[in-house]
């Protein structure tokens, strides 16, 4: 079938949008109609030719939610009409890392992902008779794309596609990181760097927990307000300390945070988030991806004296089980996902949406079909 799909021919180019043949779905395959997507900074960096995993030409986007149309062969799970969260972290259930119990990293297609093919090792989008890489498993910057089954949440029916799509990355790695990777406790001493469409939903999270000090640091002081909204007790604007970000920040939680979480994907600021922590048991939690080639250093010293550094991917959750319960929470007024979305746009405009990223103007921007 012909569809609508904004494609990235090359890094650093911006999106075209162009008429692309589908193919079916094949076996385990579904068919689904995206009815709206997020744009994550996830998304720019590959754009950007800054991902090692980046490939040209692909259809881009990881933040979807959208409307089975057609199941391919065995697949019991879900049937056409059925409203869905693609997966960019999958939860097959049966692979040994599903099995353990110990991670969300569900690796049971995870090569042929990186290789932007579906899990047969062929791709079903095409352009003018040349194969289109998938992205993540996902590609939702199209009004219909093809999913394994495994990497689709069945959510309810009632739940608005341009406020859950956030659901597919942001919302959930963010509370995730809170509640999954770091477990944040009542009481707890929080700093976020980054006040973007992640370091918010950390913000959200600490707040659900109960974190008494959620300290927010940016560069862009516009993000205060809505931050502030959100739980944020106090902020800390980098260009405007006269001295040492991390003696500041030190001082300002008397001897360091509990947890901190890099939420940019810078590697300078991973280490000041480290540092930040409290000697002894503070846990810094790594969301920003950073490009290829960069490294996170610090002083051994600095875990040798009981800090810890830890990483996150989806917010360790497990997607076909916890994003339906997610949606629920955003549907009974648990979570405030509509602040966030700050501007919605059509897919002709989806290159206005990352501009707006770039200049730091709002959160997220969906685009809807
Ligand atoms: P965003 O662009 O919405 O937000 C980034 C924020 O960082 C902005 O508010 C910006 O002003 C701030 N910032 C930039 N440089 C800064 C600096 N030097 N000091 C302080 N603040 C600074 O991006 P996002 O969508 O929130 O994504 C944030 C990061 O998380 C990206 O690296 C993205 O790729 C990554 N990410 C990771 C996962 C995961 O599963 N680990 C999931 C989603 C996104
Ligand atoms: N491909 C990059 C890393 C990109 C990355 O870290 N992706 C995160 C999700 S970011 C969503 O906005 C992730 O889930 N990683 C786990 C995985 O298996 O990809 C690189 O550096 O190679
Ligand atoms: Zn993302």
């Amino acid at each position: 079938m012909d569809i609508r799909a904004a494609v990235a021919h090359a890094p650093g180019q911006p999106l075209t949008l162009e008429t692309v043949q589908l193919d079916g779905p094949r076996s385990g395959e579904v068919l689904v109609e995206i009815k709206a997507t997020g744009l994550c900074h996830t998304d720019a960096y590959t754009l950007s030719g800054k991902d090692p995993e980046g490939l040209f030409p692909a259809i881009l986007g990881h933040e979807g939610a959208g409307v089975v149309v057609e199941v391919g062969a065995g697949v019991t799970s879900l049937q056409a009409g059925d409203h869905v969260i693609p997966l960019y972290v999958p939860e097959c259930r049966n692979c040994e890392f599903c099995l353990s119990q110990k991670t969300n990293l569900c690796q049971a297609i995870r090569l042929t992902q990186g290789r932007g093919m579906m899990p047969d090792g062929s791709s079903r989008f095409s352009l003018q008779g040349k194969p289109l890489h998938h992205y993540m498993g996902t590609s939702t910057f199209a009004n219909y794309t093809v999913v394994p089954e495994i990497a689709l949440a069945k959510i309810r029916p009632d739940a608005p596609f341009d406020k859950v799509c956030y659901i597919g990355c942001g919302v959930t790695t963010g509370l995730g990181a809170v509640i999954n990777t770091a477990k944040v406790e009542p009481g707890s001493k929080v700093i976020v760097f980054g006040l973007g469409g992640i370091g918010l939903n950390v913000i959200q999270g600490a707040r659900l927990v109960g974190a008494d000090m959620i300290v927010g640091v940016d560069i862009n002081d516009r993000k205060r307000p809505l931050a502030e909204k959100f739980g944020m007790t106090h902020f800390v604007n980098p260009q405007e300390v006269a001295g040492d970000l991390v003696t500041c920040l030190l001082d300002l939680t008397h001897g360091g945070a509990d947890y901190t979480f890099e939420c940019i994907g810078n590697v300078d600021i991973m280490r000041q988030a480290l540092e930040s922590c409290h000697k002894g048991w503070g846990e810094s939690i790594i969301i920003g991806v950073a490009g290829s080639g960069e490294e996170i250093r610090t002083r051994p010293f600095q875990l040798v004296t009981g800090r810890v550094w830890r990483g996150t991917a989806f917010g360790g959750a497990k997607g076909r089980t916890d994003v339906p319960k997610i949606v629920d929470w955003y549907m009974n007024g648990k979570i405030n996902i509509d602040d966030l979305i700050t501007h919605t746009l059509p897919l002709d405009q989806i290159n206005e949406g990352f501009e707006l990223m770039h200049h730091g103007e709002g959160i997220r921007s969906v685009v809807v079909f």
